[in-house]
């Protein structure tokens, strides 16, 4: 299959060694897949926040929504109601998902809406120069924390669990082939769907060296059993020899919203309708 031509007129303003040339490149063979397997392009919306990632969507020639910083979870759960049959997939930082846009994104996993959030997980403000986010390690030094940072990371699959999403799973900016097929399955999922993607950022916050030393590809794991994508995704406790799962932690079909909501929504026109016909045949 030739690829599609995904790109665009818009000059790429990514720093040279950024990862997310490597989340760009995976999205744009994921997309051109789809579409010969009979998804057309316009059924297909991407929404981005506030940051470096944010950028994404100016380098691919599909429709897209330019949200705000932390709002692009909720930006893509109205577009997934106002046309429940579109795939929508949001690109997200740690800082927009993790920080500003924490709330939002637990009430999505919760409410088992069918978005696709991929999160940039930089560890860092990249687009502000170089702040710390949730994710950043204790210690970690940046333009806010020049003594280092006093707290430890947040873990966000283990949130995400704790909050309902049913689907899970991790990649890394350098490894391209895990990144298209844990994307292609996050799109598929029916129901909320996160990839947290370990992404380099060369400028701020150059993981590449640890990243390489410390990742393993889950084998053999059972993504349907909850007890083992905890243990999993507890095993990387951020300390410096942790051992950094990748792959699929956890896929659950539970009913989604849109089902919930609109079955309801149906449900209560169909009754409307037996009331109106029965007024009228009364009257
Ligand atoms: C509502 C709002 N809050 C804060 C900002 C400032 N701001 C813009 S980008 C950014 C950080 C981006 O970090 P992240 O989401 O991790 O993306 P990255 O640049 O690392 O890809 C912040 C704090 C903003 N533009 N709007
Ligand atoms: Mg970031």
């Amino acid at each position: 299959m030739s690829p599609l031509n995904l790109g665009t007129y818009a000059a790429n303003t990514w720093c040279p060694g950024c990862g997310n040339f490597a989340i760009l490149n995976a999205i744009k063979t994921v997309l051109s897949e789809l579409n010969a397997e009979g998804v057309p392009l316009e059924n297909i919306v991407l929404v981005s926040g506030i940051g470096c990632h944010a950028k994404i969507v100016d380098y691919l020639n599909v429709n897209s929504f330019y949200s705000l910083h932390g709002r692009v979870t909720p930006a893509a759960e109205g577009i997934k109601l106002a046309k429940p049959g579109i795939k929508v997939i949001g690109f997200a930082g740690d800082g927009d998902a993790y920080g500003e846009g924490l709330e939002h994104l637990i009430f999505a996993a919760k409410r088992n809406i069918d978005i696709t959030m991929i999160i940039h997980n930089n560890r860092v403000y990249g687009l502000t120069t170089g702040q710390y986010t949730p994710t950043s390690p204790l210690g970690f030094k940046g333009r806010s924390t020049p003594g280092g940072t006093k707290e430890l990371p947040l873990n966000p699959l283990e949130l995400m669990l704790a909050s309902g999403a049913s689907f899970l799973a991790r990649g890394t900016s350098h490894g391209a082939e895990l990144l298209k097929q844990v994307f292609k399955a996050a799109i598929l999922h029916k129901g909320f769907s996160l990839v947290d993607v370990l992404q380099v950022c060369f400028t701020y916050f150059n993981m590449y060296e640890y990243y390489d030393k410390h990742v393993y590809e889950l084998k053999g794991h059972d993504p349907q059993d909850r007890q083992q994508a905890l243990s999993k995704i507890r095993e990387w406790d951020y300390n410096a020899d942790s051992p950094i799962a990748l792959g699929v932690f956890y896929k659950k079909e539970i009913p989604t919203f849109e089902q919930n909501f609109l079955g309801r929504e149906k449900k209560a026109a169909e009754t409307d309708a037996k009331i109106n016909a029965f007024l009228k045949a009364s009257s």
